[in-house]
């Protein structure tokens, strides 16, 4: 059996977030568990369609995924989210709904230079050209976590690797 928790993962745009999420989704189906994966793209387009990148909309954003969260651990599932989440009292109201354990944050500690570098999307550089207004870590905040569960450092270390911090913290820490 498993105990249920939602690994929360946090950084900025082309962290890694998602990538290392379905890896460890992945590694968890190998032990034969269920988990899912809420990220922008199965989330921003359907149940928070209606929101935008200010301030209050990304707390909303963040309300609503910890909302939906509680609820897939209540059903027993582990749930892996990767979204920004770039304000600590949001990320902090998260963890205040789910019970004592239930919410493990992982800080996904990838350097804006890196990911600036990555621009997978071409996102920063039109952050950089002011054709969007409002991206985070250009002219929009990141407030790192302060006492997060897990730090992963993906310049130190392969996805693979990554994902094994995650999956080794879950075992010692009984949950699977
Ligand atoms: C940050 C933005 C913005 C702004 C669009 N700021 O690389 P991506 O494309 O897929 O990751 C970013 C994603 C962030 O959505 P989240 O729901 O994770 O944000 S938050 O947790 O802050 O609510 C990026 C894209 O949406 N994007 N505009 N202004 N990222």
């Amino acid at each position: 059996g498993h105990k249920s928790a939602v690994l929360w993962f946090t950084g900025l745009s082309g962290s890694g977030k998602s990538t290392i999420a379905v890896e460890v989704e992945k590694q968890l189906f190998d032990r034969h568990i269920n988990s899912y994966v809420l990220d922008g793209d199965n989330i921003r387009f359907g149940l928070n369609s209606n929101l935008g990148f200010s301030a209050e909309d990304r707390a909303e954003n963040i309300r609503r995924i910890g909302e939906v969260s509680k609820l897939f651990a209540d059903a027993g599932l582990f749930t892996l989210t990767a979204f920004i989440s770039p304000y600590r009292a949001d990320r902090d109201k998260v963890r205040e709904i789910l019970g004592d354990g239930e919410f493990i944050e992982v800080f996904v500690d990838t350097p804006l230079e890196v990911c600036e570098k990555r621009d997978v999307k071409h996102l920063y550089e039109k952050a950089r050209r002011g054709e969007i207004k409002g991206f985070t870590g250009i002219d929009a905040p990141y407030e790192a976590p302060e006492e997060p569960e897990l730090t992963i450092d993906t310049s130190a270390q392969s996805l693979e690797a990554s994902a094994k911090q995650i999956i080794d913290y879950l075992a010692s820490h009984d949950y699977i």
